[in-house]
């Protein structure tokens, strides 16, 4: 007697349907609940990054999924392991990075009683994600998995959650279903009466300014916005996820907007009659903060309507595909605008310059930055941890090319760094790839460093080490004139990464620098460099920024 033959389980569908959408890595860590989806993979195309803590691998997602605009891919069990990725998973979230974690969950017969590790996970998910459901029938793996992948994926990109329950993973379908056609939605095009209307706008403007949000890297509108920028002489700021939008190198290009106290950038705003926010998001930068007064004509580009807020009332919604928007508009322009940024622009790179061969140790933020980019190439990639040297990333380091500056500042979490890293070169096999991060950030995911050994993944890491939570000092100096709570102890750097058989630098003059860092991208391992910074330059920013007399 001939037997059938057998058809696949839930679990081997959902990989079959991953493939469809193109995953080619998923960061994650095994459990028993995942125990089919992780025997499916064996026979698959995916590379299965198993990493030391499901924090690392939702943040490897989450930078994955940022840097490529394809959805990011982590996998944890249920309970615990679900929410170790929740930072992570948040962070893709609100940064708009396209992000599907997939979790085990215990099976459907015990969801309705206390049970071992049971927590209801599509609602955990919920609040932090665009779509967060249970596959609660084998028969609906392929439309989940669309839906998750088209979700996460479409303007604003975000998070899509799937609960799996083992039950249901390893039951086998009783008929073959097929992965869904993957079809990835295009941005509307905008009307032709708000072209035309905001045109008539910039036209009639008197100072408009351009502010760039991270919608312009991730529509890919950089090309446009140069020529639009150069077409009506506007200048041009970007917000810190928006760095290298705007080649910094570019006559028109102010730098990065975000630092709470007035900037310089900040004088470019308050002359301004009209801000045209393209691809702005306010989850970086709140209105209220560059528009306190609220006389300004506000224009917003982007593909999604904008967030209602007192402070963004809109002149005009331009909504739809930014790089097709800005020829369309500056098509229709006729006055060609003859501010002169050059003095302000002149002062911010003075700003940037000063310091930059002083030798004092501990190091000043500004010569780390100077010596860092003088070292990098132009295409390489620097991933900033959250701290106080994630504002001096902001501000000083210059970026040229999108991509190759990326910050976490929607959710902002701690401990994005190192994993990060880790996903860029991944994405990025050929360059060179930085974090930096302050001794704090790194130690909430140094484990990864096991990760990025084992599967040869070469990456250096520089620690700014203070031996404090500096942002927080900084914060507690400026609002209380003292500081407490924010002190702890480092391990020995160098003893630590030759302990888990990376290298080691510590940088004890600020002329070693530049040698260091080029030797530990020669090296071409995991190295960590060790660099004393003089973060009593913090306070003498905020006091210099306190004083600060526009330069027009
Ligand atoms: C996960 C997480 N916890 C706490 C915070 C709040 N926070 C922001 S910066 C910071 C201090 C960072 O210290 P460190 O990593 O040493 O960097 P530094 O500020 O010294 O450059 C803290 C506690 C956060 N953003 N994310």
């Amino acid at each position: 007697m001939s037997t059938l033959p057998t058809l696949p389980n839930a679990a081997e569908l959902l990989v079959t349907c991953l493939e469809n959408e193109g995953v080619d890595y998923i960061f994650g860590i095994p459990g028993e609940e995942n125990l089919n989806v992780m025997d499916a993979l064996r026979d698959s195309s995916i590379t299965f990054i198993t990493v030391r803590h499901e924090q690392g691998a939702a943040f490897m997602a989450d930078v994955y999924g940022r840097l490529t605009g394809k959805a990011g891919v982590c996998l944890a069990t249920l309970g615990p392991g679900a929410t170790n990725l929740v930072t992570g998973f948040a962070d893709a979230n609100m940064d708009r990075a396209p992000i599907v974690a997939i979790a085990g969950q215990g099976a459907t017969t015990r969801k309705h009683k206390e049970s071992h590790q049971m927590l209801d996970l599509v609602n955990l998910f919920k609040p932090i994600s665009k779509y967060s459901t249970e596959i609660i029938e084998p028969d609906i793996v392929p439309e989940i998995v669309r839906k998750a992948f088209k979700d996460a994926e479409a303007e604003k990109p975000g998070g899509s959650f799937i609960s799996f329950p083992e039950n249901i993973a390893h039951t086998e379908l009783t008929t073959l279903l097929a992965p869904l056609k993957v079809q990835r939605p295009m941005a509307a095009v905008a009307p032709e009466e708000k072209i035309a209307q905001a045109a008539q706008i910039i036209d009639a403007a008197r100072f408009p300014i351009i502010m760039v949000g991270n919608g312009v890297i991730r529509g890919k509108a950089t090309p446009a916005l140069i020529a639009f920028a150069e077409k009506l002489n506007i200048p041009v700021a970007q917000t810190f996820m928006a760095k290298g939008a705007m080649p910094f190198s570019h006559p028109l290009s102010l730098g990065s907007v975000g630092l709470q106290a007035h900037d310089y950038v900040g004088c470019g705003f308050d002359r301004a009659d009209v801000v045209i926010c393209i691809g702005f998001d306010m989850v970086e930068y709140h209105p209220r903060l560059w528009h306190p007064n609220k006389e300004k004509k506000l224009i917003h580009l982007d593909p999604t309507y904008a967030e209602v807020d007192a402070h963004y009332i809109l002149e005009a919604g331009i909504i739809g595909d930014i790089a097709t928007s800005l020829p369309r508009i500056a098509a229709l322009t006729t006055v060609k605008h003859t501010n002169k940024v050059d003095n302000l622009r002149q002062s911010i790179i003075d700003e940037l310059d000063r310091y930059a061969t002083d030798n004092a140790f501990p190091i000043k933020p500004q010569r780390i930055l100077h010596d860092t980019r003088h070292v990098m190439h132009d295409e390489d990639v620097l991933i900033s941890d959250v701290g106080a040297h994630k504002m001096w990333i902001a501000r000083l380091f210059r970026c040229q090319h999108p991509n190759t500056c990326i910050i976490s500042n929607g959710f902002a979490a701690m401990g994005i760094g190192v994993p990060g890293a880790i996903a860029a070169k991944l994405v990025n096999p050929e360059k060179n790839v930085l974090t930096i991060t302050g001794d704090a950030g790194f130690m909430m995911n140094s484990q990864e460093i096991e990760t990025a050994l084992r599967y040869n993944i070469a990456i250096v890491i520089m620690i700014w080490n203070d031996q404090q939570y500096g942002l927080i000092k900084w914060h507690q100096d400026r609002r209380f004139g003292r500081s407490g709570h924010v002190s702890f102890n480092n391990p020995d750097f160098v003893m630590y990464a030759e302990s888990f058989g990376a290298k080691g630098y510590r940088v004890e003059r600020a002329e070693d620098l530049v040698s260091t860092l080029q030797q530990a991208f020669a090296d071409n391992t995991v190295v960590i460099v060790d660099v004393p910074v003089d973060y009593s330059e913090n306070m003498k920013l905020t006091e210099k920024l306190g004083k600060l007399v526009c330069p027009i």
